[in-house]
């Protein structure tokens, strides 16, 4: 369990915390001067039962709301710290809502320096208090009364901290491994330690990580969780990782530690639902400049909301990024406006990878069902969405993911895709509507090149294979030797039978000097002889000798038969032939060649016999 403290400046959280673990806060020389809180601080609290938790102790100044949003991120219990004397103050109030924009799930009011007020007093601070958290939908425990100075209320406040323990439900190990980094330094003789909250998942020592966005891999060679040394990490603490292999430069507060390999990408642009806060100064119009806090990294965006937001309303934008950031579906993050900087808004990722151009917004994408946001992912996607990266676009682990979309009845795998049966059967009947003008424009060819099909379709190819698959199955198309055609479609010529017997008989008539393909348009004036002799030839009248010219059977059996006759006693030599046939070697040769693919005939390079035995 990770516990954050939240609260207006000087109203007691560093000695709360001290109070409650015993560990210096504020190690820095500049708070100790300036005896306040900059940077974010740490310290491991015991629960009892052997449970540790981190505590995150945040700075409670105005000018380092940054620094207290990267600590509230991650956190499962808030400590909203509120002094007795002074009551809500302007960051008490800041950091309340920055706390319900990252959904924080659990609180404990606390008011410090109970010391300082008489009971009158503190009743009538608890009052108002009492009064904003109840709507708040951060469900919060009743108020604790603490002095860090007394001591008065700490052991109590342990006690009530350890019961929320068990309320905080376990975070998925068996899910991507991701830490917002806060802190990075150089440790001599181990290289860089990151720390941070390990957000889900689990490293060991000896794995391969990435630091993102810049993409720098190292193996991890120690882990130290809230302190201690250990093999292997569990989400929900506070995690320290000596990486070897990376330098430290670039490495700062805002990188991603992952486990290199996982299906996170760095993205400079996030679809969002973002609501803007009832107090915020102005609407969210198209390019609003905000500061985008998410996870321990911040950014400055543009926002492209689809429609103008106003203050106290929600919809549905993109954010521009700036920088790239790592972000997962259903991540919640802060926005504070440009200038003047104070927190206006927050929302929640939608799609952390979403298409660049053209993407649509269905309405299942805001939908709180995740069946529903899913199928929206999916259809948002015109090339299909990537199976890897189900995981991280849902925010779930990969194997509910994949669960949950075997279960969606508008989704179908295909390869390494997903994508909706509406594209498959669109697809579908683009491929049956091109077969049918094919045929329409070209009679007498056996069908489209499934090349051209394929291209002509313009989707990914594991789409197209499973459509053109699905297509053959059900009997609505043939696909055979890289053609395809519509089922019960027959090559015919234009004028039918008639034409096709018209250039078979040029054949016949011309014996074994046959006109070539081109001569035989020249002389016919048609453009479709090429598919007429296919035609004729597919039903056995005539049989190609050469790539363009055809000969009719009955002169080919001629041929044959001379061989027989010629090559009964002895060899075959062509200049025998030639005078027997009366034809030029132009023709001959490749009609010898044609008889040894056949078989009649074989030629062992230097003689030509009959087969004794052939199909002929
Ligand atoms: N009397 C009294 N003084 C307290 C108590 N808790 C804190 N203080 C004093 O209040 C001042 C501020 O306390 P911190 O704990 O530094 O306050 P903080 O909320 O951490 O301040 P920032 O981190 O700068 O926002 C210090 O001088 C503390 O000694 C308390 O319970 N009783
Ligand atoms: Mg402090």
């Amino acid at each position: 369990m990770i516990i954050g403290t939240a609260g207006h400046i000087d109203h007691g959280k560093s000695a709360l915390v001290t109070a409650l673990t015993g560990r210096t806060m504020d190690r820095l020389a500049e708070e100790r001067r300036r005896g306040i809180t900059i940077d974010l601080n740490f310290a491991p609290l015991e629960l009892g039962n052997g449970q540790i938790a981190g505590v995150v102790d945040v700075p409670g100044h105005e000018d380092f709301v940054r620094t207290m949003v990267a600590g509230a991120s991650g956190v499962d219990l808030a400590l909203l710290v509120v002094a007795a004397d002074e009551g809500i103050m302007p960051q008490t109030l800041e950091h309340l809502s920055v706390l319900e924009h990252l959904g924080v799930p659990l609180g404990i009011p606390v008011l410090s320096k109970c010391d300082l007020v008489d009971r009158d007093w503190l009743d009538l601070v608890a009052l108002e208090l009492n009064e904003r958290l109840a709507r708040s939908p951060i469900e919060f425990r009743p108020l604790a009364c603490v002095s860090a100075k007394t001591g008065a209320g700490v052991d109590d406040l342990r006690r009530r901290i350890a019961e929320c323990a068990s309320a905080v439900p376990e975070r998925a190990g068996s899910d991507l491994f991701r830490l917002p980094v806060d802190r990075a330094f150089s440790v001599a003789g181990v290289g860089t330690v990151v720390t941070g909250t390990a957000w889900s998942g689990r490293i060991e020592v000896g794995d391969e990580v990435a630091l993102l966005p810049h993409g720098r891999r190292g193996r991890v060679r120690s882990i130290e969780m809230h302190g201690r040394a250990v093999e292997r990490s569990e989400p929900g603490r506070r995690t320290a990782v000596g990486i070897a292999g990376v330098g430290r430069d670039g490495v700062v507060r805002g990188s991603t530690l992952v486990a290199a390999g996982d299906p996170w990408e760095a993205t400079a642009a996030i679809d969002v639902e973002l609501s803007l806060e009832a107090g915020a100064p102005r609407p969210v119009v198209h390019r609003t400049r905000v500061r985008v806090h998410l996870g321990t990294a911040e950014t400055i965006a543009r926002v492209l909301p689809r429609a103008a937001i106003e203050p106290g309303t929600r919809g549905l934008a993109r954010l521009a990024l700036e920088t790239p950031v790592i972000a997962r579906g259903g991540d919640r993050f802060v926005i504070r406006s440009f200038s003047p900087v104070s927190t206006i808004g927050g929302g929640v990722v939608l799609d952390p990878m979403p298409p660049i151009r053209r993407a649509r917004w269905p309405t299942g994408l805001a939908a709180g069902e995740p069946g529903d946001r899913l199928t929206a992912l999916v259809e948002r996607r015109v090339g299909g969405l990537a199976a890897a990266s189900l995981p991280v676009l849902l925010g779930m682990p990969a194997e509910r993911a994949r669960k949950l979309a075997l279960g969606q009845p508008g989704l179908r795998r295909v390869g390494e895709l997903w994508v909706t049966t509406a594209l498959l059967e669109e697809l579908g009947s683009r491929c049956l509507d091109l077969l049918r003008r094919f045929h329409r424009e070209n009679p007498i060819e056996r069908g489209m090149p499934q090349e051209t099909l394929r291209r002509s379709l313009r989707a990914p190819d594991p789409a197209v294979e499973a459509v053109l698959g699905d297509l053959v199955r059900t009997g609505r198309m043939r696909a055979q030797g890289g053609v395809a055609a519509l089922a019960g479609f027959t090559p015919r010529a234009t004028g039918g039978e008639a034409a096709v017997d018209e250039i078979v008989r040029l054949l016949e008539d011309a014996g074994l000097t046959p006109p070539s393909v081109q001569e035989l348009e020249r002389h016919t004036g048609r453009r479709d002889v090429a598919g007429i002799l296919r035609l004729a030839a597919s039903a056995g009248r005539i049989e190609p000798v050469e790539r363009d010219r055809y000969y009719a059977r009955a002169p080919l059996d001629r041929f044959v038969q001379a061989l027989r006759e010629a090559g009964a006693e002895t060899e075959i030599v062509p200049s025998v032939l030639r005078q027997r046939l009366g034809i030029t070697r132009k023709y001959l040769i490749p009609l010898l060649e044609w008889a040894d693919a056949k078989g009649v005939t074989s030629w062992d390079g230097g003689v030509r016999r009959l087969r004794a035995t052939h199909p002929a």
